[in-house]
């Protein structure tokens, strides 16, 4: 058996270098590069690994590891999962940077490969600069803190344990249903030790991501279901998008009639004008998704994991005896809300229904409903993209402007604030990859390097990251790292003085939108009621981003800002428009609660009142334990 005697770093590289993934007989590369920082823990290993082949993956050198973990989700979600890129970085402050990117990819099943160096396994010179000692155990370092955010852990304490850990870690990945951050912990004494590897482990390796259907008896019980109910909904989540389910789904759901609500990440199954196409469902969710949800006596959901925001914390399907049927490639998430599991991928399934469905469709009453529902909810877009607030703009015009200037193909990013309510109501989605909101963690940061990896995996398109200035503050340093690649970004950063969403959440609790804006502290109150007495603070994000190297515009009211947009596409590199945008005009809740519970017992009236409140809405809360 031939063997090759190299470092476990240089084995490492190589082997990855040759992953392929293949759908449908189409095959492709795994890994699209390696992001990293530098550092003792991979310098020396990883760091002369990547170095001295060049050829084999493409290194990235980022301002940021929690950033740089975001861009590798942004860009394994962008590539419906099908390619990723690896995370190298030192030891200590360098590898727990990246336990936030970790829980945010893990979270929104997204496949990234992290590669944190680690102290040595020797342990000779303990204790290493930066490392955090247990005294009761010898073994643990801070890369423990990767394993509840990691779907596959391991730690290469030999070089030979390299080859059982890289295939475990390669099935993960690729896995649909268990995908998520694996991490690889790397002790540095390790990544530089030799060891002679087989050869085989660096052949070509092709990982096959199937469509595996449900049992026959299941997809009978579920097209009865279906058939047998008057008012079904369809809740499509991102898992639609991943398996390249939504023509099958806009073929099924013309067809049949049924009615689809959109999650987060499911935004884009259907184009905004599909006649079936009910928006946003949940929290966020559109009048007329929310309307027909309430309803409905049988929800369908495809790709979704039923999280608080898409049920509305558990009000949003409020029909007695209402039943789910779950499509999913999880069982985990198949199996809620007592739902018939389908467990499976999505679009095989979907086609394997479509056949089952053939001939039935919904009552032509229910149809007109969805319709009138949807041209009247079209009429609230278009009141809410030109409101012709002032003397500020209010935020809804700012993604009626983004949204009318922006081609078919380009992509919307957004993660936090109160952006990604607004958009997911207001954004017209015309392409199935043209919505891209974090909104599994929600991390604030997520957007301008979640940009950078959209924008790494699909160059041709657009991308227009919309950011807040408190997650602008967060990360925005990947605003160089664009520039270092030149890789266009254009981003809007929607400036209203603070944290706006959690005032507004704050206010509605009680609190006065304590701690949310951005003031001198002083009189007491820091909240939204103390706005009249103190003024804000002398900051100037646009000239920050200046200085950061961006093209920059100034927009004082919508013309400006559609003249920014406009003129931003000529301009070749990263582009950032600073709009102001007044903090109190929030667009509207439509028939949907969050629960976020208010203190039991205060002083303070306003906190009683909003107790009571919470108590009156929390009674339309249900179980859903209906089989
Ligand atoms: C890392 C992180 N910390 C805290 C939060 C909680 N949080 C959600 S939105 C928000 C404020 C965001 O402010 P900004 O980006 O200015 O958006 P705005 O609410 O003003 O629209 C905060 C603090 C979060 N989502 N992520
Ligand atoms: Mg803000």
């Amino acid at each position: 058996m031939t063997r090759l005697r190299l470092t476990m770093a240089q084995a490492l590289l190589r082997f990855l270098a040759v992953q392929q993934v293949e759908r449908d007989g189409v095959s492709q590369r795994f890994f699209g590069g390696c992001f990293g920082v530098f550092g003792h823990g991979n310098v020396a290993g990883l760091g002369q690994a990547l170095e001295e082949r060049p050829d084999l993956l493409t290194f990235y050198p980022a301002r940021n590891e929690q950033a740089m973990v975001h861009a590798a989700a942004g860009y394994a979600r962008m590539r419906n999962r099908l390619g990723a890129l690896a995370c190298t970085s030192s030891i200590g402050p360098g590898a727990t940077n990246m336990v936030t990117g970790a829980a945010c990819a893990t979270i929104n099943r997204l496949p990234v490969l992290l590669l944190p160096g680690d102290v040595f396994a020797s342990r000779r010179p303990d204790p290493v600069l930066q490392q955090l000692e247990v005294p009761w155990q010898g073994d643990c370092s801070v890369n423990e803190c990767f394993q509840p955010v990691s779907r596959y852990w391991d730690r290469i304490s030999r070089p030979e344990q390299l080859i059982p850990a890289a295939l475990a870690a390669m099935r993960v990945l690729t896995n649909q249903a268990e995908t998520g951050a694996v991490t690889l912990a790397l002790p540095q004494d390790v990544q530089a030790e030799a060891y002679e590897y087989p050869a085989d482990f660096f052949e070509a390796r092709v990982w096959r991501v199937t469509r595996p259907l449900p049992d026959e008896v299941a997809l009978e019980r579920a097209a009865e279901l279906i058939r047998s109910s008057q008012r079904p909904f369809l809740v499509a989540g991102g898992g639609s998008i991943y398996s390249e389910a939504t023509a099958v789904l806009a073929r099924l759901a013309e067809r049949s009639g049924i009615p689809v609500g959109e999650t987060q990440a499911g935004k884009g199954s259907l184009p905004y004008d599909h006649a079936s196409c009910m928006g946003a469902v949940g929290a966020t969710g559109t009048l007329a998704a929310n309307r027909l949800a309430a309803e409905a006596d049988l929800v369908i959901g495809v790709g979704t994991r039923w999280s608080d925001f898409t049920t509305a914390s558990k009000t949003a399907f409020r029909a007695g005896g209402v039943r789910f049927v779950n499509v999913n490639i999880a069982d985990f998430d198949a199996q809620k809300q007592a739902g018939l599991p389908l467990t499976g991928d999505a679009r095989a399934t979907l086609e394997a229904l479509e056949g089952r469905l053939a001939g039935w469709a919904v009552a032509p009453g229910y149809r007109e409903l969805a319709s009138r529902l949807q041209s009247e909810w079209m009429g609230e877009v278009d009141r809410l993209y030109h409101l012709q607030h002032g003397p500020l703009p209010a935020q809804s015009e700012v993604v009626g402007a983004v949204n009318e200037l922006s081609g078919p193909r380009d992509v919307v990013v957004c993660a936090a604030g109160s952006m990604p309510g607004d958009l997911h109501k207001l954004w017209r989605t015309r392409d199935p990859k043209g919505y891209h909101v974090e909104y599994g963690y929600s991390t604030m940061g997520y957007e301008i390097a979640g940009g950078l990896g959209v924008k790494m995996a699909d160059p041709g398109r657009e991308v227009y990251v919309l950011v807040g200035d408190g997650s602008y503050l967060m990360m925005a340093q990947e605003i160089v790292t664009s520039l270092q690649e030149r890789l266009k970004l254009t981003v809007v950063l929607v400036d209203n003085q603070g944290y706006s969403s959690i005032g507004a959440l704050s206010r509605s609790l009680g609190t006065r939108g304590f701690g949310t804006r951005l003031q001198r502290r002083g009189d007491g109150l820091m909240g939204d009621d103390a706005d009249r007495l103190d003024g804000p603070l002398p900051l100037d994000l646009a000239t920050n981003a200046a200085g950061l190297g961006a093209h920059v515009f100034r927009a004082h009211n919508v013309e400006e800002l559609r003249d920014a947009l406009v003129a931003a596409r000529g301009v070749e590199q990263t582009v950032v428009i600073h709009v102001a945008v007044d903090r109190y005009e929030g667009v509207p809740a439509y028939d949907s609660w969050w629960d976020v519970p208010v203190a039991e017992v205060s002083e303070a009236e306003p906190v009683q009142d909003a107790r009571r409140a919470y108590d009156e809405a929390a009674r339309k809360r249900r179980w859903y334990l209906q089989q």
